[in-house]
């Protein structure tokens, strides 16, 4: 993984000549993995179009009051009654993480996103976000996707889970749905997506890199006894 903490072991009888590094002695996570995640670039770079309604980008003008959540830009779902945005996450070798570590079956995916609609009343138009788990081939071996959220006055609301990603995972496909309840307009605004990879601290272990360290620190061990017997 990416990020690493270390607890270092100094016990005085290696002088702090060396360290055992437990790699992922607690729970960590990568970065954001998406690209454009909050529309900044001002236009759909890094997504895929889908659904009837056009999906794109906005700069609040498309429905004035319902500005970026953060930034210049949001995504909006335009005309239609579903109009979808997917990117497609490739996990192997994306920030370090390996397929071992997909397959111990300890992994997360944490994702987040901003929502806001028109007010049209209950239900608005609202938005939810799906994660497709895909394996080597591309086939889906898991699917989830959070309720719709529906903030239709005036404030923008976050969504966040972790979901266990299933073993034999190669890549997600991260979609947002944008769902017409009212009128002709899709007026359903997504800002600031996050999808990252969770290591919860209970699957800790030491990494390859430290196993080379322990070597390193035992002829210390054993060169510091003989000098004190000496
Ligand atoms: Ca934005």
């Amino acid at each position: 993984m990416h990020i690493r903490r270390c607890a270092c072991l100094a016990p005085a009888l290696l002088l702090g000549l060396t360290c055992l590094c437990l790699s992922r002695a607690g729970a960590q996570a990568t970065s954001n993995l998406l690209t454009n995640p909050g529309a900044e670039t001002g236009d759909l770079t890094g997504w895929t179009v889908g659904g009837n309604s056009n999906p794109g980008v906005d700069n609040g003008s498309f429905d004035p009051g319902i500005n970026p959540h953060s930034g210049t830009y949001d995504f909006y779902g335009h005309t239609g009654s579903l109009g979808t945005l997917t990117q497609n996450v490739t996990l192997v070798g994306n920030q370090g993480i390996t397929a071992t570590e997909i397959d111990s079956g300890t992994l997360l995916a944490g994702f987040s996103f901003w929502e806001q609609g028109l007010n049209q009343g209950t239900p608005s138009d609202d938005a939810s976000v799906t994660l497709d788990f895909l394996d080597v081939g591309s086939t889906s071996i898991g699917t989830f996707s959070s309720p719709e959220i529906d903030s239709h006055n005036g404030i923008w609301e976050n969504y966040s889970n972790s979901i266990p990603i299933p073993t034999g995972t190669r890549s997600i496909d991260y979609t947002i749905n944008f769902i017409r309840h009212a009128g002709s307009d899709n007026d359903s605004f997504v800002d600031d997506n996050s999808l990252t990879v969770i290591l919860p601290a209970a699957s800790a272990v030491p990494e390859p890199g430290s196993y080379a360290l322990l070597a390193l620190g035992l002829p210390l061990v054993g060169l510091v006894a003989r000098r004190r017997r000496a």
